[in-house]
């Protein structure tokens, strides 16, 4: 890895991306208009689930059931005192905290939230909106959304006035996944499916699936899988499903697919979201699925950091990948330096380095303030080996560079019908 970049290449490159907008291409935050859905606030901050995972460890003795049983504000009370006040807060995401506040101009070092919430409690959904996205330097976020989750459901049924900084992607985890339990799902709202993958009940997990589409403006639908999880694998429910489905609702419609492969769910289930872990997933079926369906574009990010070369390869075989973010548990400053520079040196600038995945709204100011950071000092610093071999760069060149890699371009690559290579 190449030393600390030149100053002056890092001044340019970190001036450059502070005025780059960008695309969040995966967040689970929402569009205003949804009310609830959308969090925001110290209280929500403070019980995210990686502080919950952290809070446990700081209190051994105290049960899950007895952190649940507290009221919300009662949870972020405590983890306030047990990991910002009596413990100096090193981890990421305790510092993102911190992050939020200073951005705001709130005092990180107070020992009770009281003044905190009368700041928030001044402020206004749409108003914060605003503040939140101008502090982050973000221009557009895709949500996560899940039409059998009744709440949200309502609200598109209902219709609303749609935020353009909010775009969609149809989540097809509580549809798939847990077959043939969630047939039952979509049963309730009308789709003649039964447990069986007969024609029938694929033809209407496609309508299913176009039917949402089309009523939300999915830009790409999406999945998380365990690593487990194997294409081709004809004995396997989800992996039919993928190939007879989903595939085919993506190519017709000209949407990707993003894979969100290695998480292994409920692990630990006492601790809620908190409570999943990591697996490594087998990148032969990322490539497999690849070369297969060589006219849809796969989104993919992958859990474990030992997967993280392997998908470069796979990208550089296979142009109809497009690895991006370093997601969840590779979130954090030392994995995105290391996993930036092997993608920058394996595959240029043909990968989408970063998304937030966000669960409350003022997440977007520290996720993306952590992560310009350091992808610009990794950036800077492949500039700085290509001025030592005789090409500097410009600051047009550094713009360009910018906005490929964070204005969301490469998810709507359009690709042409012929197999991927
Ligand atoms: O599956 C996902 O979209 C994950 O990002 C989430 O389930 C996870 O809980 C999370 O918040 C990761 O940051
Ligand atoms: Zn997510």
């Amino acid at each position: 890895m190449s030393s600390k970049p030149s100053s002056s290449v890092q001044k340019t490159v970190s001036s450059v991306f502070a005025r780059t907008p960008v695309t969040d291409i995966h967040t689970h935050l929402f569009d205003p208009a949804m009310g609830s859905l959308l969090l925001w606030g110290i209280d929500e901050l403070l019980t995210y689930h990686y502080l919950v995972a952290e809070v446990s460890r700081a209190r051994p003795e105290m049960t899950c059931e007895a952190f649940w049983a507290m009221p919300k504000s009662t949870q972020a009370d405590l983890i306030w005192q047990e990991l910002f006040v009596k413990r100096t807060p090193v981890s990421e995401a305790c510092r993102g905290v911190l992050t939020v506040l200073q951005a705001l101009g709130l005092n990180v070092n107070t020992k009770n939230l009281s003044d905190i919430r009368a700041y928030f409690a001044a402020q206004t959904v749409c108003g914060y909106v605003d503040q939140v996205f101008k502090l982050a330097g973000v221009e557009r976020v895709y949500m996560t959304n899940d039409p059998l989750n009744p709440v949200e459901r309502l609200v598109w049924e209902k219709g609303f006035e749609r935020d353009p900084r909010f775009l969609s992607a149809l989540r097809l985890d509580s549809a798939l996944k847990d077959w043939p339990q969630s047939a039952g799902h979509l049963k309730a709202l009308g789709y003649a499916v039964d447990t069986s993958l007969s024609g029938q009940t694929l033809s209407e997990v496609r309508r299913y699936l176009n039917d949402w589409c089309q009523k939300i403006e999915a830009r790409y639908m999406a999945i998380s899988l365990d690593p487990a999880f194997t294409y081709p694998d004809a004995t396997a429910s989800l992996t039919n499903l993928m190939v007879k489905a989903v595939m085919p609702v993506a190519r017709e419609r000209g949407i990707p697919v993003a894979l969100m492969i290695g998480v292994r769910k409920a692990v630990n289930p006492a601790l809620g979201d908190a409570g999943d872990s990591v697996g490594l997933a087998d990148i032969a079926t990322v490539e497999h699925l690849a070369r297969d369906f060589g006219d849809v574009t796969f989104l993919v990010t992958l859990l474990a950091r030992e997967n993280m070369h392997g998908l470069c390869v796979a990208a550089r075989k296979f142009k109809n990948i497009v690895p991006f973010g370093c997601w969840w548990f590779l979130n954090n400053p030392s994995l995105i330096r290391e996993i930036t520079a092997m993608r920058l040196e394996m595959l240029g600038l043909s990968f989408i380095p970063q998304h937030s995945d966000c669960r409350i709204l003022d997440q977007l100011v520290y996720k993306w303030t952590h992560s310009r950071a350091v992808i610009g000092d990794v950036l800077a610093s492949k500039y700085d080996d290509l001025a030592r071999a005789g090409r500097p760069v410009s600051e047009a060149d550094i713009r360009r560079d910018l906005a490929v890699l964070f204005d969301g371009r490469l998810i709507n690559q359009r690709l042409s019908a012929v197999t991927a290579y």
